[in-house]
């Protein structure tokens, strides 16, 4: 087991990794920039390095500081969190050459999944069905043309580096392909120093489904269920719930099984997601997440899981400890992402916290690094806490977050709880009726359904 962790990471991911270090008897080291000198993640660890100035770029993203800090504080290995370094197979790389072990799948497999062309392709070779689409690039508005016409209209361009909605345009007949290739182009250009594209044919109402996998060095596979994350803003998640409402048992059983063979075949290791389009009873295949991720804790609260103490021992090379018959989905969660912002507006509200008291009681947990007297810094991202909540059943559940809601106190900064607790009254949300589009009708005051 490894003695001491550097984690790469701040806010309440690096709280989160911190606690599961803390009770594998792991020592941890955290890194901050200036303006998290106060930091809760900070004040958590056994050790601290600074290590730049508030910008990301110069501190949570700067690849030789933290080497250098895991370096100077002798640690083993190094945990990227989600975000920032998460991602990043030339980090992962730079982690194992300087000896440390980097907790996450091979730099190999993070460039596989990283290039969105060949993530289909290796999803497809592996068993997993894909929308529709040019089989490789699209390179020029004339291929894009004849691409088109053959799978159909509405056709979707994405960017190869892209992931996360930038440098993706919709056209819905041959007048509008001309400019949607070349917005989608300058979009991937300037996002991801990439201008390559693909095209899919693009799906109208489906639901973004993706299914959690746990895979050892030794060949183990699990799969721990799948999540519902449709309720999404400009693609930014708002509420995650697990087990998804539109999934019945039989079908969540062959999707995960299904995703099982598909990660073995890859020989992938650590946790990580498929992410799926669902649309009419079928799974399109779209992209594969190569870290933890934000909505994990549903996930956990399922299944009795602890994902990242999983995460950690699998990166040691030890085996998993169990199997998928040992699995057992019960209950219901839900987690809303509670950000500093103007919940009409969505204007980020960064600031002091003058007040503070997390809900608790039976089911309910905060994953947070909030405190009172916290300053929210303006330089990240504005998600402050998590509200995660368990109930036996998706009522139950539904219930607890809303007494949960109305407990949880954030003074001092804006916050979306508010819109929380707006959205789970909500005749679609409590009926479960909802898609990737029906979040921007809710927001902007329309009827999700005519979206
Ligand atoms: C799609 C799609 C419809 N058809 N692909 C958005 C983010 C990026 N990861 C992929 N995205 C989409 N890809 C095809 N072929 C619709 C979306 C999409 C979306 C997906 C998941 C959750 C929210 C979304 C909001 C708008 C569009």
């Amino acid at each position: 087991m490894f003695e001491k962790v550097l984690i790469a990471n701040r806010g309440e991911i690096a709280l989160r990794i911190a606690r599961a270090c803390r009770e594998m008897g792991i020592r941890t080291v955290a890194v901050h920039s200036t303006a998290d000198a106060d930091a809760m993640h900070v004040r958590l660890s056994d050790e601290s390095v600074c290590i730049g100035p508030p910008a990301a770029l110069a501190s949570y993203l700067n690849k030789a500081a933290i080497l250098s800090a895991a370096t100077i504080t002798n640690v083993d290995a190094i945990h990227p969190g989600y975000g920032f370094l998460s991602e990043n197979a030339d980090f992962a790389e730079m982690v194992q050459s300087h000896g440390f072990t980097f907790i996450g799948p091979t730099a190999e497999h993070i460039r596989m999944m990283g290039d969105k062309i060949t993530a289909k392709r290796v999803a497809l070779a592996h068993g997993l069905k894909v929308v529709p689409g040019s089989d490789g690039p699209v390179a020029s508005e004339a291929d894009a043309m004849a691409i088109a016409r053959a799978i159909g209209y509405p056709v979707l361009l994405k960017a190869t580096a892209g992931g996360g909605g930038r440098g993706m345009k919709v056209a819905r007949e041959d007048s509008e392909l001309g400019e949607a290739f070349r917005l989608a182009r300058a979009e991937a250009g300037a996002a991801f120093g990439n201008d390559e594209l693909y095209m899919e044919k693009y799906l109208i109402h489906p639901r973004h489904i993706e299914v959690q996998i746990l895979a050892d060095s030794h060949g183990g596979v699990v799969h721990l269920g799948e999540r519902d994350c449709s309720l999404q803003r400009k693609h930014q998640k708002m509420l995650e719930e697990a087990p998804s409402p539109a999934l019945n048992a039989e079908t969540r059983h062959d999707i995960g099984r299904i995703a099982c063979e598909a990660i073995a075949g890859m020989g992938y290791q650590s946790v990580g997601t498929l992410e799926f389009l669902y649309e009419n009873g079928e799974f399109y295949f779209m992209e594969m997440n190569t870290r933890l991720q934000v909505e994990h804790p549903v996930t956990e609260m399922i299944c009795g899981v602890d994902l990242v103490r999983e995460q950690i021992r699998v990166a040691t090379g030890a085996p998993l400890g169990f199997t998928q018959s040992d699995i057992r989905i019960a209950g219901h969660a839900i987690e809303c992402r509670i950000n500093a912002e103007n919940p009409v507006t969505f204007v980020p509200s960064p600031g002091k916290i003058t007040g503070y008291h997390a809900p608790g009681g039976l089911g309910v947990r905060v994953d947070s690094a909030l405190y009172s007297g916290y300053t929210v810094p303006p330089h990240y991202d504005s998600m402050i806490a998590k509200l995660i909540v368990f109930g036996n059943n998706r009522n139950e559940c539904l219930m607890r977050v809303r007494r949960a809601l109305v407990e949880f106190v954030i003074e001092g900064v804006e916050t979306t709880i508010p819109l929380h607790a707006k959205l789970v009254a909500e005749p679609d949300f409590i009926n479960g009726d909802y898609d990737i589009h029906w979040l921007e009708g809710f927001v902007s005051g329309k009827n999700g359904k005519d979206q």
